[in-house]
């Protein structure tokens, strides 16, 4: 028998809802599979906490969840109480960057059931690995002038070649095992010194992999084409905020940010991973037992295929799929049932 340590964030809002929901989910394929199960701990770290203590997790967190196999997260966020740069670089970002989560994997695909917004869907299926550790999301910079005409705030991007080389390097093998197709996002004709880097850093290790076919891309063109082909799309490699937009987008084209699943890979294996769904905190709907817990749960199917257990994974979504096939989906993907009646029916397509 396999026992893994999972320390839980809920965070704010609907994660609150979706992660419990999550946790039934991944307890009954652990009880299905026989020779696995899970040892969840519960962290109180959210906005609220922060309210007590003036800090998103204790000074010991990063250390405390660096004794665990693995950490499932659901949202971080209540712009109401704190401020949104504040939870997430105090939580969510730190995590990341502590722990060295340096790749954010993100697939989008049509699943059995959703209606795409799409006007003429087609079955599409890729993946989005985001650069997780630098880029856009840096802490260089500074605002000057407060409250003058003169006002100014500068943010400086950071491109290292040995995270962007990583993350590429990455995308490029996880093509070996798909369709063999790599995408960069660029837009190094308006952005004149980190992504002509990127390009080049991309047609360098492009070399490594003479049987991969690949295309360079504008942020904005890619994004257009998210909407209007997706199905051309295989892995597309993206710095931080490319692939923090593009993968909301996968979440919109899929039927609802609220299926998007997402894993931050400390690839090293060092230090635990952690599986966190695209969507935020939804503060709009928290506490109404509404959310759609399919993020949370398919973010809980790559927690598995990282374990080692991709066959349960794969029932895992299976489950989900027949769930939303049979019409048992949340108010966000045009049904009615609640999220404790979706988790239900997902549970029970398991043990069929
Ligand atoms: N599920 C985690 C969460 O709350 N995400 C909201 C968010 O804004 N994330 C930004 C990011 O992924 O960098």
């Amino acid at each position: 028998m396999n026992r893994f340590e999972i320390a839980v964030i809920p965070g704010d809002g609907i994660g609150n809802e979706v992660v419990p929901a999550a946790i039934r989910v991944l307890d009954a394929a652990a009880e299905i599979h026989g020779g696995l199960s899970f040892a969840w701990t519960h962290f109180p770290w959210n906005c609220e906490y922060y309210l007590k203590h003036g800090e998103m997790m204790p000074q010991d967190g990063i250390a405390t969840l660096r004794n665990f196999d693995q950490i499932f997260l659901g949202a971080v966020g209540m712009p109401n109480l704190v401020p949104d740069h504040v939870s997430l670089w105090g939580l969510l970002i730190k995590i990341r960057r502590e722990m060295n989560q340096s790749i954010n994997v993100r697939p989008a695909k049509l699943l059995r059931g959703l209606q795409s917004p799409l006007r003429d869907p087609k079955q599409f299926d890729l993946i989005v690995v985001r650069e997780n550790s630098e880029g856009e999301y840096s802490e260089i910079g500074g605002r000057i002038h407060s409250g003058s005409d003169d006002e100014m705030a500068i943010q400086n991007a950071v491109f290292t070649r040995k995270s962007t080389e990583r993350a590429m390097r990455y995308a490029f093998e996880l093509a070996k095992q798909r369709r063999g197709h790599v995408t960069s996002a660029t837009k190094s004709n308006g952005i004149s010194h980190s992504m002509p880097f990127w390009d080049e850093v991309f047609r360098q290790v492009q070399q490594d992999y003479p049987d991969i076919q690949t295309a360079s891309t504008h942020i904005d063109a890619l994004a257009a084409f998210f909407v209007m082909k997706p199905h051309i799309f295989d892995v597309i490699v993206a710095s931080n905020l490319f692939g923090d937009i593009l993968t909301d987008l996968g979440g919109a084209i899929m039927g609802s940010i609220g299926i998007a699943p997402a894993a931050n890979l400390n690839i090293e294996r060092k230090f635990p991973s952690m599986f966190e769904p695209v969507h935020g905190s939804a503060p709009d709907i928290a506490g109404r037992g509404i959310a759609n817990p399919a993020g949370q749960i398919w973010t809980g199917k790559m927690m598995l295929d990282f374990l080692g257990y991709q066959e349960l994974g794969n029932l895992l979504l299976d489950a989900l799929e027949d769930t939303l096939e049979a019409g048992i989906k949340t108010g966000d993907i045009g049904g009615r049932a609640n999220t404790g009646e979706v988790t239900n029916a997902v549970i029970e397509n398991l043990k069929k």
